[in-house]
């Protein structure tokens, strides 16, 4: 039977979980947590369906409050699953440190569970939605034993806004919880919006470390060897098991807002993407907005809120991870970010690299596997030049910097809410979005993709999308980091239904009557010196030179590219290099460089993905594009 401790039966939500007394009838409980609930007869039913099946000891409605958060914050540094960061250097900032079995997303343990598995498509692991649903029961069967089940009710994107949606995710954990806070508008308020009936997609979660009989808790509870993360896109509801690391744990993220909304998105006519959205403008004070998909650990975060090089061109923030994106009345594409907050890699964020990032890391954080320095505070490769003396590794163990084991986990992350970044823009909150004039699409390839180039066409533009190609990434686990997978449109993880139908609907959102579509390029910052390795473009900073070029061309200006087999290519004095230092005329050459028989290559294998993956689900508009292009050489 049901058991909860409830201290309220108020209306409002309220911290249910600190004990006063307990309730043990069953209608009582249903009673209280309808009232907790704002009498929203649904939510009710979902949260009663799991805390009946998992059987936590309490429940707790989340309010959003910072007394709450404190409340969250100071409890796990009284269990030692959070450390408090010297205030002094990083006020009202935390560190954890994670089941080092739990470090990244899990892609092999994620699963698209719906009717016919023609849905879920080539690139997904499929499973029976019947048979997942009783994996899952068995699994959620009393796992919350000895624990409380957060209630945390979230809006993705602004509350009330025409692309924003609400979710519930139930949590046992109380780190997932207070991060959702950082992520997401969380609490009170979208519980009421919600109403009595208001619809919400369904987010569980559980970590999967019951305590039953006096079991003892661990700093980072999970259960490594049993991980799922699966998603119902016909139900809209993930249920996510095992693991508390961030892309598997917080479900707003990529199970709601990527792979549930992508599905939505393709029902309903919008886009649910892989990337990030910036506000760019030139010295004349013209602004555009641009969105741009690269792959995890591709370098979304660091373009995002990037700080020009040349004088008097600026950038602003909308976000970093996630578009939503729909047609407004006008014609033009709207985009919102549905997060409020980062879970951005630190590795390689600096001063010299990130500053925006770095400034919006300075207080607020919670921080998971970097290292913490003798002082207390935070310290990950790349942050400084000089490794800091008697650091303690994201292990907990001391650091030795003669070993050649880095003392951050190379996909450990900051969590930090939107609000800090210096470079936030003003139309961050803007209910309907804002307008997008440029698409781009990118990776890391260290060869054949230049600089930057134009798509000739809306439909060309998909085809980059659908050919995008990068190595991998410490973002996911595996031991083939390193090795250049096709990622197409960066969502390749993320895509909640048939990507062959993805590609078809990107291809049918162009035949949009009325519409103003963006323009579309591919960019590189990763071409490496053969010899040498080293990336030969600075990047960071001075990948504003390259959103100069495009802002221009969606300006209109057409005298400053090459029509090259591949598109348009900046000419060679087009690109403003100005003040552009570390790098050589003849390497800016070769990055701008289209090598004919590299792009055979690159087209023919691109074919060969696309073909043999998709078969009859490759649009033919695809194939013709492929095709106009192999005649172009
Ligand atoms: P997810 O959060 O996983 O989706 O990743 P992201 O695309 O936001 O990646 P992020 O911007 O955090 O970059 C990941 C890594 O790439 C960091 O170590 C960055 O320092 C590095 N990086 C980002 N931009 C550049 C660049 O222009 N040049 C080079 N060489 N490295 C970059
Ligand atoms: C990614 O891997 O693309 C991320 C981090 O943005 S996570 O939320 O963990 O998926
Ligand atoms: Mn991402």
């Amino acid at each position: 039977m049901l058991w909860l401790t409830l201290t309220s039966l108020n209306i409002t939500p309220s911290l249910v979980g600190r004990a006063l007394g307990s309730v043990r009838s069953a209608s009582a409980v249903s009673g209280a947590i309808q009232s907790a609930l704002g009498h929203h007869k649904a939510l009710a039913e979902y949260v009663e369906h799991y805390a009946g099946l998992c059987n936590p000891d309490a429940l707790h409605v989340c309010d959003g409050s910072e007394g709450e958060y404190t409340t969250f914050m100071e409890t796990m540094v009284e269990d030692g699953s959070m450390f408090k960061l010297n205030e002094a250097k990083r006020p009202n900032s935390y560190l954890a440190r994670s089941d080092p079995r739990d470090v990244a997303r899990s892609e092999e343990s994620t699963f698209i569970s719906c009717v016919n598995e023609e849905d879920a498509g080539p690139t997904n692991n499929w499973r029976d939605p019947v048979e997942m649903k009783a994996t899952m029961a068995n699994l959620y069967k009393d796992c919350m034993v000895g624990r409380t089940m957060f209630v945390v009710p979230f809006s993705m994107g602004p509350i009330g806004g025409p692309i924003s949606h609400i979710g519930v995710q139930l949590t046992d954990s109380m780190h997932v919880a207070a991060s959702m806070r950082l992520m997401t508008r969380m609490g009170k308020a979208p519980l009421e919006a919600l109403g009595t009936d208001g619809e919400f997609v369904k987010c569980m979660h559980s970590v999967g470390y019951p305590l039953a009989d006096g079991k003892a808790d661990v700093a980072w509870p999970c259960d490594p060897d049993n991980k799922y993360i699966t998603h119902y896109p016909e139900e809209n509801l993930a249920e996510s098991y095992g693991s508390g690391y961030g892309g598997n744990s917080l479900l707003g993220k990529k199970a709601f807002a990527l792979r549930l909304a992508s599905a939505m998105g393709k029902r309903e006519g919008w886009l649910a993407e892989h990337m990030l959205i910036l506000g760019v403008t030139n010295p004349e004070g013209k602004k555009k907005y641009v969105a741009a998909a690269f792959p995890s650990a591709c370098g979304k975060t660091n373009f995002a809120m990037l700080e020009p090089t040349m004088p008097g061109w600026k950038v602003e923030c909308v976000g970093d991870d996630i578009a939503w994106m729909k047609f407004g009345p006008d014609g033009k594409l709207y985009a919102i970010n549905p997060e409020n907050g980062f879970f951005g890699v630190a590795p390689g964020t600096s001063m010299g690299t990130n500053p925006n990032a770095m400034r919006s890391l300075d207080r607020d954080c919670i921080y998971t596997n970097v290292a913490m320095t003798a002082d207390g505070d935070v310290w990950w490769e790349g942050m400084t030049e000089e490794t800091p003396e008697g650091m303690t590794n994201w292990l907990g163990e001391p650091h030795n910097p003669a070993s050649n084991t880095p003392a951050a986990h190379p996909n450990s992350r900051f969590t930090v809410p939107i609000a800090n970044c210096p470079v936030l823009d003003p139309n961050f909150e803007a209910l309907e979005g804002v307008p997008i004039d440029a698409i781009m699409f990118g990776g890391r390839r260290p060869t054949t993709i230049p600089l930057v180039h134009e798509a000739f066409s809306w439909n060309h533009g998909v085809l980059m999308g659908a050919s995008v190609a990068s190595e991998k990434t410490a973002a996911a686990t595996g031991d083939d980091i390193g090795e250049i997978r096709h990622d197409p449109f960066a969502m390749l993880p993320f895509c909640g239904y048939n990507m062959g139908d993805y590609f078809q609907h990107w291809i049918d959102m162009g035949k949009t009557e009325g519409a103003k579509l963006p323009s579309m390029y591919l960019v590189n910052w990763f071409r490496q010196d053969p010899e040498t390795g080293k990336f030969i473009w600075p990047g960071f900073g001075e990948n504003s030179r390259v959103l100069k070029w495009i802002f221009e061309r969606t300006d209109g200006v057409t005298d400053n590219a090459a029509k090259t087999p591949i598109g348009y290519v900046p000419t060679p004095d087009a690109l403003d290099t100005d003040g552009l230092a570390g790098i050589t005329n003849d390497e800016l050459t070769e990055l701008l460089r289209v090598d004919p028989d590299a792009w055979q290559r690159e087209i023919n294998q691109s074919d060969e993905y696309l073909t043999s993956t998709f078969g009859p689900k490759l649009p033919a508009e695809l194939k013709n594009e492929i095709e106009s292009l192999k005649k172009s050489f």
